[in-house]
């Protein structure tokens, strides 16, 4: 009888020798890990299979997550641990005098994501696996992910990311499936004999989108999902025919143009640049998913009214809203559907989650631009904006001022297609992403729109998945919780409250801290190797990593790290702290570009000092991804969460950072809230100015009121005009300074005293370690709320209609 341990060694000798092509005394540590990953994969290939047939053949309904982004993080570990081969293949392989950690870190870490949103859709990806609702991710294969971010002399530095250089283990391209792309063209309107009115979209430019599919394991169960990203291809391969060499160069230009398309993601959250690229790019993806979701429901229905019930779309935000018109004219077009009825199927099929408040992201495309690109298209949108105009007009009769602000195509001031208004014309449901953003969006963002469809608008509050976020990346505290709550809390978050009941015991406390210190040494060491970072893994590791945006206000972390400074340098004996950040700055965000220099220049000159740099160290991460999360979360005692209140829509680190019994440092915004009511306010640092006050106070803000109020904050502002951390560039933070004083956007200046109270606070629950400790536990036994699990199962019930579906094994 062999044993799996057994199995596996020899799956690994063969992969090593015959997919890699080398031998166990040369194999690189490249080559194991693609050895063991296909061994993985090969555990996998039965279930996937498996998986789909089931769902085909029971006729289960389906989620097709549309996404311009899945932040999806290295697949390796979490493959290993759902396919409960993560301990064999750590035995084979230190018998083989290897170490499985290190053998991982040969895996890239695919960011094909930008943040929060991306990441989202990944974690949502493998719930739905994980609870064995059929849902299937569709998306774009980039060539290039976001960028590699480098620091050279404090100032970031961005680099391609070539993901797919040594190829991608798990990725099954399926050119059988490709399908065909249209762009540009031109309409033309027929009556045919029958005195029937139709379209048709032609002399367009045709390209092939070809699918490559991941599986998406689920966790404790034989269940694994898809993941279909696109990538594109030109339709004939250049013409050998051409003996012109000035045709030739064209072809192979022509080429270039076309792959253009999938090559790399657009590395800006929150901001629309408006450009065609990305316009095509959505459009590209979309139209295979389209096309794809109907081949599959062609295969086993024939009335077109089952569509809702055989097929959910889900739009992850509005990137994918162009669905809504390319439904329709499949529809309408193509199947010869009346109107009224492709109006009904498409929106009874699509619902709209909403992302973000802030105006600069939501997404307008010039019509102009639109209209060349796709000229039918734009004819079906102008027909849907049409008749939702009678709607309005039906409702608020003489009221242009209510015409002009809810249309899809704007006029004023220029012609623009509003993609938030298409998606949630389009479809059944739109949602927020927290219940504070939720209620925004239906009270300013479409205040309208929500009078016109109350029923349409519902909340879902954010969620990360357990798997990955817990068990794999804190296996220590996965092992502990497994002793207290029992086996299955992984699937069953739930479980994890009976930690609560032990939270004062001192045996619980001495354990939770050790797992702590023991990330905090974890993360130490490796920032140590790979940057020769030092830190001091006694000291409160206090951590601010997300997107560099004003908003979050790094900038307010930074300046209150000076305040500290300052007070350590007055000889107040406060607790040492370890500050760090981590995250990357769009390319073209020149502020966000200069706040990054920023804490690079604090940190430099706090570091210099020797009577304070053994009490505060601010560092900088560069290269922030999902690996990087993964170790940082866990290794954090205070979470940072201080976006000005109304403008993160819910944040999911603050999840992460709590179930990993980090406490919360934050603002009332996005699922803030809802972390608190989770865990106790006593259990939680609450500062700053409310939503509602933010909106109050910015009628007639001025920070000069809070500067005079505040002398610590007064010292920060003159000491960094001072040019005390630019010495070689005095005047470099004159401008930031500046803005802070006369406009501060983002109430930096309106919140600081009360950060620096909450601040204070932390200082003080850190002094008692009793009761941090149980503080701690509090957050990972209570906030099991938050697992994507159950925002997945909200949306399967009160959106997509999709129950579990059991597999014939
Ligand atoms: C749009 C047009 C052109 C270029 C870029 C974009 C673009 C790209 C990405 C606009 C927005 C995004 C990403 C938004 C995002 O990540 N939002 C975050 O979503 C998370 C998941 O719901 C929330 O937790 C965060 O609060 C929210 O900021």
């Amino acid at each position: 009888m062999t044993t799996r341990s057994q199995n596996l060694d020899q799956a690994l000798d063969y992969h090593l020798r015959n997919t890699c092509f080398t031998t166990p005394a040369a194999a690189t540590g490249r080559d194991w890990y693609r050895a063991l990953a296909h061994v993985v994969r090969d555990d996998l290939a039965g279930r996937w299979q498996e998986t789909q047939s089931t769902y085909e053949s029971k006729r289960a309904k389906q989620v097709h997550y549309l996404s311009a982004e899945f932040l999806l993080g290295r697949a390796l570990s979490q493959n290993l641990l759902a396919t409960d081969l993560f301990h064999e293949a750590q035995r084979t392989l230190e018998k083989r005098g290897l170490v499985l950690s290190e053998v991982l870190e040969g895996e890239p870490d695919p960011g094909l994501g930008n943040g929060g949103l991306g990441r989202l859709a990944a974690c949502f990806l493998e719930s739905m696996a994980t609870l064995g609702i059929p849902g299937f991710g569709q998306g774009i294969r980039y060539q290039y992910g976001i960028f590699e971010q480098q620091i050279r002399a404090g100032q970031q530095v961005e680099i391609g990311d070539d993901w797919l250089r040594y190829g991608n283990v798990w990725e099954v391209p399926k050119p059988d499936e490709r399908v065909t792309v249209m762009f540009y063209g031109r309409t033309q309107h027929h009556v045919d004999e029958n005195g029937q009115f139709s379209v048709r979209w032609v002399d367009t430019k045709k390209i092939w989108g070809i699918p490559y599919d991941t599986p998406v394991a689920g966790f404790g169960t034989p269940h694994v999902n898809t993941l279909r990203l696109w990538s594109a291809q030109p339709m004939s391969a250049f013409d050998l025919s051409v003996f012109n060499a000035g045709d030739y160069r064209m072809a192979v230009e022509e080429r270039t143009l076309v792959e253009a398309i999938s090559k790399v993601l657009y590395p800006a959250d929150h901001t629309d640049e408006g450009k065609e690229l990305r316009l095509k790019q959505q459009v590209f993806f979309c139209t295979c998913a389209v096309a794809d979701i109907m081949r599959r429901f062609d295969q086993k229905y024939d009335d077109i009214n089952d569509l809702p019930g055989a097929m959910a779309i889900q739009l992850n935000d509005t990137h994918p809203a162009i669905t809504v018109a390319e439904l329709m004219r499949i529809l309408v077009d193509e199947r010869h559907i009346p109107w009224d009825q492709a109006w009904e199927l498409t929106t009874a099929t699509t619902a709209y989650t909403n992302h973000t408040l802030m105006p600069e992201a939501l997404e307008k495309w010039p019509a102009m631009m639109f209209r060349n690109l796709l000229p039918r298209h734009f004819e079906i949108i102008q027909e849907i904006d049409r008749r939702f105009l009678r709607q309005v007009i039906a409702k608020w009769p003489n009221d242009d001022a209510k015409v002009s602000a809810t249309r899809i195509i704007s006029h004023e001031p220029d012609y623009t297609i509003r993609m938030a208004h298409l998606a949630t014309v389009g479809s059944h449901r739109v949602n927020g992403v927290a219940a504070l953003h939720s209620e925004l969006i239906k009270s300013t963002l479409l205040p309208d729109f929500h009078d016109l469809y109350p029923a349409k608008f519902v909340n879902k509050t954010n969620g990360v998945t357990p798997r990955r976020w817990v068990h794999g990346a804190n296996p220590a505290l996965s092992s502990l919780i497994t002793e207290v709550a029992g086996e299955g809390w992984q699937r069953d978050l739930a479980k994890v409250q009976a930690l609560d009941a032990h939270a004062s015991d001192t045996g619980m406390q001495q354990r939770i801290r050790e797992i702590k210190n023991d990330n905090k040494r974890r993360l130490a060491d490796a920032l140590q190797r790979q940057h020769g970072l030092i830190l001091d893994h006694e000291s409160i590791f206090d951590i601010q990593i997300k997107r560099i945006h004003e908003y979050k206000r790094q900038l307010l972390a930074a300046l209150y790290a000076i305040s500290r400074y300052l007070r350590i340098k007055d000889g107040e004996d406060l607790p040492p702290r370890t500050l760090i950040f981590g995250g990357k700055a769009a390319p073209g965000y020149a502020v966000a570009k200069h706040h990054i220099r920023f804490i690079h220049d604090v940190s430099s000159m706090i570091a210099l000092d020797p009577a304070v740099r053994d009490r505060l160290n601010v560092v900088f991460v560069p290269n922030y991804n999902v690996s990087w999360a993964e170790l940082l979360i866990p290794a954090a005692n205070l979470s940072e969460q201080i976006s000005m209140a109304g403008k993160e829509a819910s944040g999911t680190g603050n999840m992460k950072f709590a179930m990993n019994g980090a406490l919360t440092i934050g603002t009332l915004d996005g699922a803030n809230v809802e972390i608190r009511e989770a865990v106790g306010e006593e259990n939680f640092f609450l500062f700053g100015h409310t939503a509602d006050e933010v909106r109050t106070l910015k009628r007639s803000y001025r920070p000069s009121v809070f500067i005079e109020q505040s002398p610590a904050l007064s010292r920060v502002l003159e000491l960094v005009e001072s040019g005390f951390f630019s010495h070689h560039a005095p005047d470099r933070y004159h401008g930031l300074v500046h803005a802070l004083r006369h406009e501060d956007t983002w109430l930096v200046c309106a919140d600081f005293d009360e950060y620096a109270d909450a601040q204070d606070r932390v200082d003080q629950a850190w002094l008692t370690p009793a009761n941090w400790t149980c503080s701690a536990v509090r957050n990972i036994a209570r906030v099991h709320r938050f697992s994507s699990d159950r925002t997945i199962s909200e949306y399967a019930s009160e959106i997509w209609n999709t129950p579990p579906v059991e597999l014939n094994t």
